[in-house]
This record gives structure tokens, C-alpha cells and sequence, in this order.
């Protein structure tokens, strides 16, 4: 076995990380990357992470060559190139949009969802605005009862890039807002997701602090 050529930014508890880490098991690279595990909030920067993504997010992934790749999209559609398996990602057709688009969404429940932890856990108490978590909170209910009433045989049918999205923003949901309480309401959605999290990469891959 080879040293790992690539180096990929990384905190445990990130669902855009996640989606990176699911990607790399499921198409068996895990041995490809190595994992850096930083700190990092929007008021607490990494300078190293700065240098090669000047958004200062993660996940970023540093090359063999220095250069860095971003964001999770970009990341997760390099990684799929690199492999021999099925594509997790449609090369092309319908198919790509439509997977990319169902994607797309659960990136926008996860990018709600960390708002929310941010206004919640680091603006200082008197500083936080309520309407503006429910309008988020919204953001994250409407994504989930879009996938329960309309996307949810689509997501079933096939653990790709869109699937892996899901499954991600649903962990993290319950990681950060373990009161959200979405089942109820998503009980088709719940019970896809208690199938896939039995998967080893979602289990090698839980959120932790
Ligand atoms: O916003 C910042 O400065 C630091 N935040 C991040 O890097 C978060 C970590 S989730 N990452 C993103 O927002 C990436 C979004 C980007 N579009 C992508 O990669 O797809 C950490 C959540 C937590 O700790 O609870």
C-alpha cells in the first residue's frame, strides 16, 4: 500500500465532510487520502485551510500537485473521476441533473441546518434573532417534506451522490438538533434512512465532536 497522495481538510462533526468521507468508502479510495482534522468555525479560521480556500471552509482537498480543490461538490466529483466502480455521479443525460439537483437540495437542507447551529451556538445570546432561525428552520422542513412526498422511490432507487446527500443532512440533523423530531412527519424518509445508515460507510463515517 502507497502513502496517501491527497490531503483532505476535515472535522468530524461536518456533513459536507461526510459526504467526501461516504464517497471515498464507498468506491474504496479511503487509502488515497489523508485526513486532516482541524477546529474551525466561522470566527475561528484555520490559516493553513485559509491559504488554499479563501472562503476558509471545509471540506477542501490539497492535491499531490499543492493546488486544492473546493467545495464538496467539486471534491465529490473529482473523487468519482478517480475510480474503476459505477459512477456515483451520472456522467451525463438526464440522470446527472436530475441526481445533481436532488443533491443540490440536500445540500441546502445541511447549509440551513449549519446556520442554524451557528446562530444558535455562537452568536452570543442577545444577538440572535429568532425569525431568522425559523426562516432557516423552514429551509430544512420544506427539504424534508419535498423528499418524503416527491423524491423518495428517486432516492431509494440507487446510493449515489444524491443518496449520500440525504443521508448526510439527516445525520446531521440528528447530531446537532436531536429534538428536531422529523420522522413523524417523514416516515418513509425515516425509514429509507434507518436502511442506509446500517451501510459501513455511513457507519465508519458518524458525526462526532
Ligand atoms: O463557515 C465557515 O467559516 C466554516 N464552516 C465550514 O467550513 C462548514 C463546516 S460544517 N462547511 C461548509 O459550510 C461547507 C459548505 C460548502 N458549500 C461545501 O463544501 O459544500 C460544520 C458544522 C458543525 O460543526 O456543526
Amino acid at each position: 500500500m502507497s502513502a496517501p497522495s491527497m490531503m483532505l481538510f476535515h472535522s468530524p462533526a461536518s456533513p459536507f465532510v461526510r459526504k467526501v468521507m461516504v464517497l471515498l468508502h464507498e468506491t474504496g479510495q479511503t487509502d488515497r487520502v489523508a485526513v486532516h482534522s482541524i477546529n474551525l468555525s466561522p470566527v475561528s479560521p484555520d490559516a493553513e485551510l485559509n491559504q488554499g480556500n479563501p472562503a476558509g471552509k471545509i471540506p477542501a482537498l490539497r492535491l499531490e500537485d499543492g493546488s486544492v480543490l473546493h467545495d464538496s461538490r467539486v471534491i465529490c466529483e473529482y473523487l468519482d473521476l478517480q475510480h474503476v466502480g459505477n459512477p456515483l455521479i451520472p456522467r451525463e443525460g438526464s440522470a446527472r441533473w436530475r441526481r445533481l439537483t436532488l443533491a443540490s437540495l440536500a445540500d441546502a437542507i445541511m447549509d440551513a441546518a449549519v446556520n442554524t447551529r451557528y446562530e444558535t451556538f455562537l452568536r452570543p445570546e442577545d444577538k440572535r434573532w429568532d425569525r431568522w432561525i425559523d426562516a432557516q428552520l423552514d429551509k430544512v422542513r420544506r427539504g424534508l417534506a419535498s423528499l418524503e412526498q416527491e423524491h423518495i422511490a428517486e432516492l431509494a432507487s440507487t446510493f449515489d451522490i444524491a443518496a449520500i446527500g440525504v443521508a448526510c443532512a439527516l445525520g446531521y440533523i440528528d447530531f446537532r438538533m436531536p429534538d428536531f423530531a422529523w420522522r413523524e412527519q417523514q416516515p418513509k424518509l425515516a425509514a429509507w434512512y434507518a436502511q442506509v445508515s446500517q451501510r459501513p460507510s455511513m457507519q465508519a463515517t458518524a458525526p462526532s465532536v
